[in-house]
């Protein structure tokens, strides 16, 4: 079948629509950061890099580290980004873009999130790190999709049960790590259960001006514990990054370096530092 030109879009020189890449600009190793300023964070680590652009948010340089081929390419904020980039990774390596039908053999990509992240445990402390065993997304991205096949709804009910959730919210849902993918990364890493929401103030309990509807919400959040696992951290992606690679045959890990002790109430005194250790430990283990 021919995908229609509203429905995979392309530019003039033929790269997809928002990334402005073509495939042969993609490697099968992915990094994903939000910030589009932490991509030469990255890539100055890199033995060379062969190919940069920017639209947007979403910049994106390839080159090779240690003589392995990564792609590095910033998402910008929140998992309505992450349905873009995610979708058009995969239509780079699954749908051909000559014929614009979708490829026989499927190709995986290996996705990993470089990003920050909020604790709500007193016990994972700032400037540590945190790989995401399970998210938990209170963004309702992936209802949109059919994906009960890959939800944990067992651990989902229980939350919700929890929290007395409210009928007007959407339902949240929860998608595993990739634990192939995991395994690489088994050193230095606190694990735990990361929560991903659709802001960063009310919907992560923070309060400004603006009063929230539950005022307890953390404290019920950093309260639950389902088979003895804990929620540790929120964020902003890693819940629609694990659903969809999840959905697309893609294996995915995020990888969180707490700059925010919501427990604690502090905030690391140098963030760039902690992303920039994290960095260079995720791409040893990327390579090793
Ligand atoms: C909010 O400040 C942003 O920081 C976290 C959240 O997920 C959100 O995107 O990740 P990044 O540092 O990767 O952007
Ligand atoms: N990113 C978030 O989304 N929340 C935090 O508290 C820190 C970073």
């Amino acid at each position: 079948m021919t995908l229609p030109a509203s429905e995979f879009i392309q530019n003039k020189d033929g790269s997809v629509y928002h990334l402005n890449l073509l495939p042969q600009h993609l490697a099968n190793t992915v990094i994903t950061v939000g910030d589009p300023e932490r991509v030469n964070a990255v890539t100055r680590y890199f033995d060379k890099i062969e190919f940069k652009v920017q639209k947007r948010e979403f910049h994106t340089q390839t080159g090779t580290y240690q003589g392995k081929r990564i792609t590095v390419i910033s998402t910008g904020i929140g998992t309505g980004n992450i349905d873009i980039v995610l979708n058009e990774l995969d239509a780079l390596v699954n749908i051909d873009f000559k014929s614009l039908s979708v490829k026989k053999e499927l190709t995986s990509l290996d996705i990993i999130r470089i990003g920050t992240s909020g604790s709500i445990q007193e016990e994972i402390p700032l400037d540590s790190f945190l790989l995401s065993e399970s998210a938990i997304g209170f963004d309702a991205l992936l209802h949109f999709y059919e994906c009960n096949h890959i939800l944990e709804k067992e651990f989902s009910e229980a939350l919700t049960r929890h929290l007395k959730w409210p009928k007007e919210n959407p339902d949240p849902y929860v998608v595993n790590v990739d634990k192939e993918l995991a395994l690489k990364f088994n050193e230095g890493f606190h694990r735990g259960v990361t929560l991903t929401n659709c802001g960063f103030y009310g919907p992560q309990g923070r309060v400004l001006r603006l009063k929230v509807k539950d005022a307890q919400l953390n404290e019920k959040l950093h309260d639950f514990n389902y088979l003895g696992k804990k929620i540790t951290n929120l964020e902003m992606e890693t819940s629609a990054i694990y659903g969809l690679s999840k959905l697309m045959g893609h294996r995915a890990v995020s990888l969180n370096a707490i700059v925010a002790n919501r427990a604690t109430k502090e905030f690391s005194k140098d963030p760039k530092k902690t992303v920039d250790k994290l960095i260079q430990l995720a791409l040893r283990q990327i390579v090793a």
